[in-house]
């Protein structure tokens, strides 16, 4: 019996590692002839700590390979992209392109999962889109026609933790119907650890779409109270340290904004499906994504205040201790700085990159460079990221700058 990962990116080519690993025999598929070679030869198209050795030992011992066509197989696992659109709603075209590609394959009694963070209703969506594509199927048995199962079964790793995530995890569980849930379980009791749970599809979507929000709504309660406290003078960080005393309060922290690809995203899959009652969640992004903008405004005061001519930022990544730039508001920081202020140099710092993103690279006023010269360089100083090497940098460099400390390193 064959098992088919349908995406070999961050968490279908773990998810397919880890099945192998358990025993199964695994066939990933993904339309990027590189990564399908790349996972052929056992190497790692991307970085993740502990999967490259069993990728390899995998591969090596013949049960994962790879293609760019799916093969026949008893259980697809569809873990593709589901990126957001301008309007702030879900691109489910991977999705559903995943599900007119594994359609043709399908004689009846297979299981379909879909691993991808998805709005409410997508699971039924792409279960309806594999039947249109081969009518011969359906989802309920009518007209005698041979019936698939279908689940949703969201992922909640980490990025960096992923293949102790994957297996140590509780994981949620919601089938189309009871037997797709009580198939998907006995899938997922071949490697997972953590508890099953088992609910149903449009329960399983919005858990997923919680967890983030609930994440989401608790930060931008922190960002709220930075605004606050800057306009009471008042030390944010001591104040909720003190709070979080409480035994039933645990205030988050504050930040330059909130940023990756699903705590920042997620949320406006809930809003997106119910706006009118989304209030919170929707004001919780814009309270968040707003206080970028407000770094940007102070930093622009301070240059004003002081005339000064050089800035360092530091940190360019979307959180600690990562190399990832993608949805960064650091990075949206820096960018939105540098337009503001074209007659100041903005020195940019990031320890885990080489060279800056395009998008920084083509500004004239931007260079990256060390923390150390940057900072002997600059008048103002603004901290973006809390990276573990910027806690390290001699407080009295920073005598007589104006410091702007977004995620209070050095109080
Ligand atoms: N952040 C703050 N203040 C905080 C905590 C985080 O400003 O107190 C910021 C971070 O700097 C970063 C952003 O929030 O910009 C998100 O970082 P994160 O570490 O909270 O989460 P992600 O995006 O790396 O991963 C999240 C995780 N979800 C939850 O913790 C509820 C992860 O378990 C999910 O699997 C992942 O989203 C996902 O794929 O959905």
């Amino acid at each position: 019996s064959r098992i088919v990962v349908v995406g070999l990116g961050y968490i279908g080519l773990p998810t397919a590692a880890v099945l192998a690993r358990a025993g199964c025999r695994v066939t990933g598929v993904d339309l990027d002839q590189h990564k399908v070679d790349a996972v052929n030869d056992g190497t790692l198209p991307f970085v993740e700590p502990d999967l490259d050795h069993v990728l390899r030992d995998v591969v090596a011992a013949g049960r994962l390979d790879a293609s760019t066509e799916v093969p026949a197989a008893d259980t697809y696992i569809v873990a593709v992209p589901t990126p957001f659109l301008e309007d702030k709603t879900a691109d489910l075209g991977y999705v559903l392109a995943a599900a007119r590609s594994i359609a043709p394959r399908l004689t009846g009694g297979e299981l379909v999962i879909l691993e991808s963070t998805s709005p409410p209703g997508t699971t039924r969506r792409m279960a309806e889109e594999i039947v249109a594509a081969n009518p011969a199927l359906s989802l309920d048995g009518a007209d005698g026609r041979p019936v698939i199962h279908v689940a949703h079964c969201p992922e909640r790793v980490l990025p960096g933790r992923i293949m102790t995530e994957l297996v140590e995890n509780d994981r949620i569980i919601g089938g189309l119907t009871d037997e797709a849930s009580q198939r998907a379980k006995e899938l997922y009791e071949r490697f997972c650890r953590g508890e099953l749970l088992l609910t149903d599809a449009v329960t399983a979507e919005l858990a997923k779409l919680t967890e983030n929000s609930f994440r989401d709504v608790n930060i931008a309660f922190a960002n709220e109270l930075s605004l606050i406290c800057d306009r009471l003078g008042v030390d944010v960080w001591r104040l909720i340290e003190l709070a979080n005393h409480h035994p039933r309060v645990n205030v988050l922290q504050p930040g330059p904004g909130v940023g990756g690809h699903c705590i920042a995203v997620d949320p406006w899959f809930i809003v997106s499906a119910a706006p009118e009652e989304a209030r919170l969640i929707r004001t919780a992004r814009q309270v968040n994504d707003g206080k970028s903008g407000y770094v940007v405004g102070r930093a622009v005061e301070a240059v004003a205040g002081t005339g000064a001519s050089t800035v360092a930022a530091l940190g360019l990544a979307f959180k600690a201790n990562i190399d990832d730039l993608r949805e960064s508001p650091a990075r949206q920081i820096v960018r939105d700085l540098a337009g503001e202020l074209p007659g100041c140099r903005v020195l940019a710092v990031e320890p885990h990159v080489e060279k800056l993103p395009a998008d920084l690279a083509e500004l004239p006023n931007v260079e990256l460079t060390d923390a150390a010269a940057a900072v002997a360089a600059a008048d103002v100083v603004l901290l973006l990221v809390d990276h573990d090497e910027f806690r390290g940098i001699d407080r009295s460099e920073l005598d007589g700058k104006r410091v702007i400390d977004t995620k209070g390193l050095w109080r």
